[in-house]
């Protein structure tokens, strides 16, 4: 049998990130992998709930179309997160935070689990699974604060609720992409885990931070389409890698 490699961080990373004071983590469905989260695309398969894949469900027109089925797929993945904790990776990055003067996390992740570990001031770029949002009037509900029961109609104006989660060709909440965009011009790190970087805005944001002369780390067992353009690619799960960089 052979021997897996160990994995190792490279001497110019340690002191990138020792010397680092603006770094920019970037996660994806990866970084919740090991918690019990499925991705959405790893592995060559896509997720697929009662016969639809996951991108016919979690779009735009099937909430005009079909919103109770959009709320069932959503209560199905709530029921399953309930159970679910943070893990190394999670906890490793919600140290850095303190570690840096400038450290901004960029989620696509809509589980909660990076606030769950400690992570503060996420910028949760596709929302909430626990929040729902009012069609009409934009008003807000913490599902948490509903005993786990979606709200059966808005508080403000009575009609319906969604999640507030940002499904395929709809807007992503104001202000969150540009913040980002801000965070990726001004850091000198940029680490990308545990996503597939096909979707966007969000797979922008690696090429503003290394346009912008950042040194853009992956960390991903698979090989993605960003791998080539990174400076380096670290081919591990995020929960083995993440506690590697010692703060
Ligand atoms: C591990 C691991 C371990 C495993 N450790 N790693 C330009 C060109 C073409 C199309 C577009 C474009 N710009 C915009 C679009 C359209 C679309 C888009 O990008 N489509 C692409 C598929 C091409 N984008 C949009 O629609 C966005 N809105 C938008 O652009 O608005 C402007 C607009 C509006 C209207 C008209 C015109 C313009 C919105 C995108 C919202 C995405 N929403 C989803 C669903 C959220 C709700 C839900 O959860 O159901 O967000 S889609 C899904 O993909 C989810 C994720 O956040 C997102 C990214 O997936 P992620 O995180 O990368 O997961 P995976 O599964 O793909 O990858 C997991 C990775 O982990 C793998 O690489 C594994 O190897 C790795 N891994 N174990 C580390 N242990
Ligand atoms: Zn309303």
């Amino acid at each position: 049998m052979q021997a897996s490699k160990a994995l190792e961080i490279s001497e110019n990373l340690r002191e990138r990130f020792a010397c680092a004071r603006n770094v920019l983590v970037l996660t994806g469905a990866g970084v919740s992998a090991e918690s019990g989260v499925p991705t959405f695309r790893g592995g060559g398969q896509t997720t697929v709930w009662k016969g639809m894949p996951f991108d016919v469900i979690s779009s735009a027109r099937m909430v005009e179309r079909d919103l109770p089925a959009v709320w069932e797929w959503f209560d199905y993945r709530r029921k399953l997160l309930e159970k679910l904790s943070p893990n190394p990776a999670h906890q490793a990055i919600a140290r850095w935070q303190d570690r840096f003067p400038g450290f901004t996390l960029v989620t696509q992740n809509i589980d909660g689990l990076h606030h769950t570990a400690g992570s503060r001031e996420v910028i949760e770029l596709h929302g909430s699974i626990w929040r729902a949002r009012c069609v009409a009037c934009s008003a807000r509900a913490d599902i948490r604060l509903l005993n786990d029961e979606r709200p059966p109609a808005c508080a403000e104006c009575g009609n319906y609720m969604r999640p507030d989660v940002v499904l395929f060709g709809e807007m992503l909440p104001a202000g969150a992409f540009e913040r980002a965009v801000e965070s990726a011009k001004n850091c000198e790190l940029c680490f990308v885990v545990g996503t597939s970087a096909i979707v966007y805005p969000a797979a922008a944001l690696p090429e503003v931070a290394r346009a912008s002369g950042a040194y853009l780390v992956e960390v991903n067992p698979e090989k993605t389409a960003l791998s080539e353009f990174c400076d380096e690619a670290i081919q591990g799960k995020a929960e083995k890698t993440l506690p590697l960089f010692c703060v």
